[in-house]
């Protein structure tokens, strides 16, 4: 399915007096206050989030799964369905591919389609927290950490096909994340596991084409509830210098114990270079894949705040960051959800992109700590979404995507069309 751009261009139509009329009166607010809105409107086009394969189908938890009814039953479907995201948000433009759950049948056929459509591949996800068919060492007590070298050994060359499959679709970096861990004190010997980890990374590492990244991402626990061999922003950090200088760390917004200052880490890696990129969710107790900022906003913008204080600041030469979506859909349409957090994820940006940061420099030197505070937060409660929306008109999409998602009757149409059973791979 396609969406109509002339259907698309009515209901923009129908909405624009009232847009031009919130925009003018933002625009020229924002201008009083010093604020370059082209840069701004600028730059918020340059953001561009990538949709995670595995997340355009109903997600599920232990506790069951409730199918939506229309999923993308392949991987030419899924390809479709960010086509349609990028047609209504113009907010994403590529796809993270998790193998083995979307490897592509006819890659050259996938790489066309999604030419067409105007996507490309972003980093590709390796998968050693699953047993496949016919595997001939289980990963159930972990994969590159695992005590058995047959073991370690497969994970690795899993990781290395891994690279192929994403040569071949033209992406630029591989996701490690394992589930290696424990659940039970003496289960692991920190010590081994992590050398053992260390020295798999590196033998990965040494099948990384020259102009790629390996984006290692951390995680305190689930699904192991003891200890996890990659826990932390600062073990990660290690194993990433142990790699060498394509090694990178990444941040998934849900992989942190509550209350975790997760804007003073994306602050600590990017001053020491080596931030890689994000898996963008939002939670309120552990790893809930809840749509970005809808239960923590204000985080979501100190962290986009530090992105941008830091790169501007960028004196470790970190490289440009890979910003994808990591989110699980229960209870929501995904493609809402989606559009829903790319949405939050460029509210939050744009905020960050009107910070007074002269201002705020000198009152942090000064130790004007309740002016710090309001010029945070005059930045946080601007309401930038006729800027949005403007961005979004200017570059073909939708004024209101939610609203033209809905109009355009998505949802029953690719029920229609894919049936009320299929089930996407995925989580
Ligand atoms: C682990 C994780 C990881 C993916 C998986 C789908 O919790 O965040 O990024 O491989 O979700
Ligand atoms: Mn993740």
């Amino acid at each position: 399915m396609r969406i109509d751009k002339e259907q698309l261009k009515e209901h923009n139509q129908q909405g624009l007096a009232e847009h031009q009329r919130l925009f003018g009166f933002l625009a020229e607010s924002l201008d009083k206050k010093g604020v370059d809105v082209n840069q701004v409107m600028h730059q918020l086009h340059q953001l561009q989030v990538a949709i995670p394969s595995w997340a355009l189908g109903a997600g599920g938890t232990r506790f069951g799964r409730f199918a939506m009814g229309g999923e993308p039953g392949t991987l030419e479907q899924k390809i479709d369905d960010i086509g349609m995201l990028k047609a209504l948000t113009q907010a994403t433009s590529s796809v993270s591919l998790h193998i083995p759950w979307d490897i592509p049948s006819n890659a050259e056929a996938i790489k066309n389609q999604a030419t067409e459509l105007g996507i490309k591949f972003d980093a590709v996800n390796s998968n050693t927290f699953q047993d496949q068919q016919d595997q001939s060492h289980s990963y159930k007590f972990g994969s590159l950490a695992d005590n058995d070298c047959m073991v370690r050994e497969q994970a690795i060359n899993h990781n290395l096909e891994v690279i192929k499959y994403g040569e071949i679709l033209g992406s630029k970096s591989i996701t490690v994340w394992l589930a290696d861990g424990a659940s039970f004190p003496g289960q692991n010997n920190f010590k081994r596991a992590f050398r053992n980890t260390e020295s798999s990374l590196h033998k990965i590492y040494e099948g990384l084409p020259v102009d790629w990244k390996m984006l290692i991402e951390y995680k305190p626990y689930e699904p192991n509830f003891y200890s996890t061999v990659i826990q932390d922003w600062g073990t990660s950090l290690m194993l990433a210098e142990s790699c060498g200088e394509q090694a990178y760390t990444l941040v998934d917004l849900g992989h942190h114990l509550p209350n975790t200052n997760i804007e003073q880490i994306v602050a600590t890696l990017i001053m020491r270079g080596r931030l890689g990129g994000f898996h963008f969710n939002d939670s309120k107790y552990g790893d809930d894949d809840l749509t970005c900022g809808s239960i923590k906003p204000y985080q979501l913008f100190l962290i986009c705040s530090e992105i941008i204080g830091g790169m501007q600041d960028n004196d470790s030469g970190n490289p440009a960051l890979e910003w994808m979506i990591d989110a699980s859909h229960n209870l929501k349409d995904p493609l809402e959800d989606l559009i829903q957090s790319l949405e939050a994820i460029r509210v939050a940006y744009a905020q960050a992109l009107i910070v007074d940061r002269e201002a705020l420099y000198e009152a942090q030197m000064s130790k004007d700590v309740s002016r710090c505070q309001e010029i945070l937060q005059d930045a946080y409660r601007t309401d930038l979404r006729p800027l949005l929306a403007e961005v979004r008109r200017l570059n073909g999409g939708a004024l209101n995507p939610m609203d033209s998602y809905r109009k355009m009757d998505v949802r029953e149409k690719l029920i229609t069309e894919r049936g009320k059973n299929v089930v996407a791979t995925g989580l």
